[in-house]
C-alpha cells in the first residue's frame, strides 16, 4: 500500500488524495456509442435483438418461451444450495426487512381552515433488479436490492440476470430471489436486458425504475435510459474508508481492507490514521494476507491501484480527509467511535467500532448495501424504501379557504402575464355567494 502523509499544510491539494477523489470520473466515453446502439435496437426492434445480442455477448440461445426462468427451475435451485447457505439467507432477508420497515414513509395531510393541503405517498407499480452474472452474482445484494421494493409496496418486482454460456442461473441467486420476494425472473442481462424492461418487448416486460449493480455497459444503459425509467444511482467500484487510531487491530483492519480489495481490480482500500505504527503494521498485515487470498489476483492489482494509507495530524483530521473521500464505506476503528459521528458527514455507511466490520453489513446487519461510491455519498443516499415510492401532492379549498387566497394568486396571475390564470380566479370570485362584496 502506498504510504501518503497529509500533515502538511495544504493536505486537501495531495495528488494521491485528489486522484482518489476523482476516482468515479472518466471510463464512460469508450463504451457510450456501443451501448446508445444496443439501446436502439432493442426500442425498434425488441425480442429479436434482445435474443441476438444474447447470443452475441452471452453465447445462448434465447427465445420467447425459455427467457422467463420457470417455478419448477426455482423450486431446483433450492435442491441445489446448500441448507446453511438458504437459512442464512432467509436469516438475512429478516433482518433487512425489519431495517427497512424503518424507512416507510406515510402520507401526510395538513389543515387551516377552508384548506387541506397533503401528500400522498404511492409504492411505484413495478421495479427491475439487475442481478449480474459470473463473479459477481452475489445472493446478498438481490436481498438489499429486492428487499427495500416490496417492503415499499411495489406489486412487481422483476428481476433480469444474464445466462451466460447455457441457459442456467445462478442458483443462488434465484433462492435468495424466491425469498425477497421477487416476483418475475428473465435470463437475460447487459445493456440489451437493461432497455428491455425499460421499453418492455413482447416477451419481458416494461418496468419504471431499474436498480442494481452491473459492468460498464449495464451502468451506461441505465444511465442513458434515465427518463425512459427511474435509476438508482450508478454505482462504481467498492470501497472503503477506516479510520484508525492506536487501539485498531492491525490485522482486523488488514482484513477489512482486503474484503473490499477482493471485489474488484478497481475497488479502493484506503487506511487513514493518525498512528504511524498502525500506518506501518496496517501495510505490512495486508502484504502479508494478500498472499493467501484466493482472490490474490484481483485483491493485489486492486491494492496496487488504490492501496492508499493516510497519515494524519490527529483523529479529527482523519475524519475531515473521509470527507474528503467520501467513502461508500466508513469504518471507525477507534477507541470512542460514537464520539465522531458528528464530525463525520460524508460516507454511504458508518459502520462504529472495531467489531463492526464491513462484512457484517454486506450481508446481515439489516441496512442496505447498495450504497453511493466515488465520492457520490455527498449527495446520495444507501439505496432504501423511498427510492421505491412516489409522491403526489393532495390540494383541497373550499369556498372559505378560497377567500383566503384567491387575492394573491390573482396578483400573481396578472404579474406574470397569464391571462387564463387570473380568469380561473376570477371565476370563481364572481360568484357572490362566495366572495363577499368588500373583497
Ligand atoms: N461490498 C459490496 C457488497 C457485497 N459484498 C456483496 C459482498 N457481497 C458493496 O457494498
Ligand atoms: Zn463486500
Amino acid at each position: 500500500m502506498k504510504l501518503v502523509n497529509l500533515r502538511k499544510e495544504n493536505w486537501k491539494e495531495d495528488p494521491e488524495l485528489l486522484r482518489i477523489k476523482t476516482r468515479g470520473q472518466g471510463l464512460e466515453s469508450k463504451y457510450a456509442q456501443s451501448v446508445l446502439e444496443i439501446i436502439e435496437n432493442v426500442r425498434k426492434f425488441g425480442d429479436s435483438a434482445v435474443f441476438s445480442y444474447a447470443k452475441k455477448f452471452d453465447r445462448v440461445d434465447l427465445n420467447s418461451e425459455n427467457v422467463k426462468v420457470s417455478e419448477e427451475e426455482i423450486e431446483e435451485a433450492f435442491e441445489k444450495v446448500p441448507k446453511n447457505v438458504v437459512d442464512a439467507i432467509e436469516f438475512a432477508v429478516e433482518r433487512v426487512k425489519k431495517f427497512h420497515e424503518h424507512q416507510k414513509e406515510n402520507s401526510y395531510f395538513v389543515t387551516e381552515p377552508g384548506i387541506l393541503l397533503g401528500q400522498k405517498v404511492t409504492p411505484l407499480e413495478s421495479a427491475g433488479i439487475y442481478v449480474p452474472g459470473g463473479k459477481a452474482s452475489y445472493p446478498s445484494s438481490v436481498i438489499m436490492n429486492a428487499v427495500p421494493a416490496k417492503v415499499a409496496g411495489v406489486e412487481k418486482v422483476v428481476m433480469i440476470t444474464p445466462a451466460i454460456g447455457s441457459l442456467d442461473v445462478n442458483p443462488y441467486s434465484l433462492v435468495a430471489a424466491k425469498l425477497s420476494g421477487v416476483d418475475e425472473i428473465y435470463r437475460v442481462g447487459g445493456a440489451h436486458g437493461v432497455a428491455a424492461i425499460a421499453f418492455g418487448t413482447k416477451s419481458i416486460p416494461k418496468v419504471d425504475k431499474i436498480v442494481g449493480p452491473g459492468n460498464i455497459y449495464v451502468a451506461l444503459a441505465k444511465k442513458f435510459l434515465f427518463g425512459t425509467v427511474d435509476i438508482d444511482m450508478v454505482a462504481g467500484p467498492s470501497e472503503i474508508l477506516v479510520i484508525a487510531d492506536e487501539t485498531a487491530n492491525p490485522d482486523w483492519v488488514a482484513t477489512d481492507l482486503l474484503s473490499q480489495a477482493e471485489h474488484d481490480e478497481l475497488a479502493g482500500s484506503f487506511l487513514v490514521t493518525h498512528s504511524e505504527e498502525v500506518a506501518e503494521e496496517v501495510i505490512r498485515a495486508v502484504s502479508e494476507k494478500l498472499k493467501k487470498l484466493k482472490r490474490r489476483e484481483i485483491a493485489e492489482k486492486s491494492i496496487e491501484n488504490f492501496g492508499t494509507v493516510f497519515l494524519t495530524r490527529d483523529i479529527y483530521h482523519s475524519c475531515d480527509v473521509a470527507n474528503e473521500v467520501a467513502p461508500e464505506h466508513l469504518e471507525v476503528a477507534t477507541k470512542e467511535p460514537f464520539s465522531l459521528l458528528d464530525r463525520i458527514k460524508h460516507a454511504g455507511a458508518i459502520f462504529l467500532g472495531h467489531y463492526t466490520c464491513e462484512s457484517l453489513g454486506d450481508y446481515v446487519l439489516g441496512p442496505n448495501h447498495v450504497l453511493p461510491t466515488g465520492g457520490s455519498a455527498r449527495f446520495f443516499s444507501p439505496l432504501g424504501v423511498y427510492d421505491f415510492v412516489k409522491r403526489s401532492s393532495v390540494l383541497y379549498v373550499s369556498p372559505e379557504g378560497f377567500k383566503r387566497v384567491n387575492k394573491a394568486a390573482r396578483n400573481l396571475a396578472e404579474c406574470e402575464g397569464l391571462e387564463a390564470h387570473r380568469l380561473a380566479v376570477e371565476v370563481r370570485e364572481a360568484l357572490k355567494l362566495v366572495i363577499t362584496e368588500s373583497e
